[in-house]
């Protein structure tokens, strides 16, 4: 099998549900010498995103979508570990990260988390719905440290609590005591610039990218 076609077995694993499937086709995956985050970002996010795509057509519906999800977190419970092992010695900075307020989505939060900490951050994992004054509290409890702010929001409506953190941040004094960088599907280079945050990126491996960068 080719990689490609590896890859796009994945998808259609997590497509199809298929639980079973999805976490041999991963473990072969990874003893043929596939990156991890390979296998996340061409093979299992490309399903997730069709399994969205289908969702907004009405072709499919919530327990579906529920299933996927199932689907790819039983492939990242083998894939976390893996992505952890590449772990940076040098410190880079404290990254808080966190899901908007009223969102629930956190299967790719988890992943920037993860690769965050791959990449020498400490992380300090908020987890979801998080409420912007949960953060500013966090961010003004480590003032004086290198802090990454990373906001995952899924929704066009939970996107827009963005906004409203970066003016509190401003509000509170703390805009140049931390770095901001937002992700997930609604979020556009032109959003970022609009409320004056720092950085964006499509996926995980692009997140720590930027944040390496950002906070360099
Ligand atoms: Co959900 N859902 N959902 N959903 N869902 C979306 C997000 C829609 C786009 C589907 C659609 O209509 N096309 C849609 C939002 C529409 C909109 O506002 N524009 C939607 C909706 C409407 C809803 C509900 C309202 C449905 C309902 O109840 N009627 C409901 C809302 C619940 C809530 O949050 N309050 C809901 C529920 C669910 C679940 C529970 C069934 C499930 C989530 C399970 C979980 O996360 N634990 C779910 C899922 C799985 C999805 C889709 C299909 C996939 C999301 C996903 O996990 N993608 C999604 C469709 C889509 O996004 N295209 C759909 C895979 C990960 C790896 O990608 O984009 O999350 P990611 O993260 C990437 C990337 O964005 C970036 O890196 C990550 C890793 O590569 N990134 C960052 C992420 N955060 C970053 C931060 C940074 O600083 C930098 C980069």
């Amino acid at each position: 099998m080719t990689d490609q076609e590896m890859f796009d077995k994945l998808r259609d694993s997590i497509i199809n549900q298929d639980v079973e499937s999805c976490v041999t086709l991963t473990k072969k995956a990874l003893e043929e010498g596939l990156f991890a985050i390979d296998i996340i970002t061409k093979g299992l996010s490309v399903g997730m995103k069709v399994v969205g795509e289908k969702f907004e057509a009405a072709e499919i519906f919530l327990p579906q979508i529920m299933m996927s999800a199932k689907t790819m977190n039983a492939a990242m419970e083998i894939l976390t570990p893996e992505l952890q092992k590449a772990k940076a010695g040098e410190k880079k900075g404290l990254a808080i990260t966190f899901v908007a307020e009223g969102d629930i989505h956190d299967i790719g939060h988890r992943l920037v988390t993860t690769m965050l900490g791959a990449n020498g951050f400490e992380i300090l994992d908020l987890g979801v719905d998080v409420l912007n004054e949960k953060v500013v509290e966090e961010a003004e409890k480590h003032k004086g440290e290198k802090i990454l702010l990373v906001g995952s929001a899924l929704m066009t409506t939970s996107m827009l609590g963005q906004k409203d953190l970066m003016e509190r941040i401003k509000e509170e004094g703390l805009r140049d005591s931390v770095k901001v960088m937002f992700g997930g599907a609604p979020v556009s280079e032109s959003w970022i610039k609009e409320i004056g945050a720092d950085a964006t990126a499509e996926n995980a491996a692009e997140a720590a990218k930027r944040a390496l960068e950002i906070m360099a």
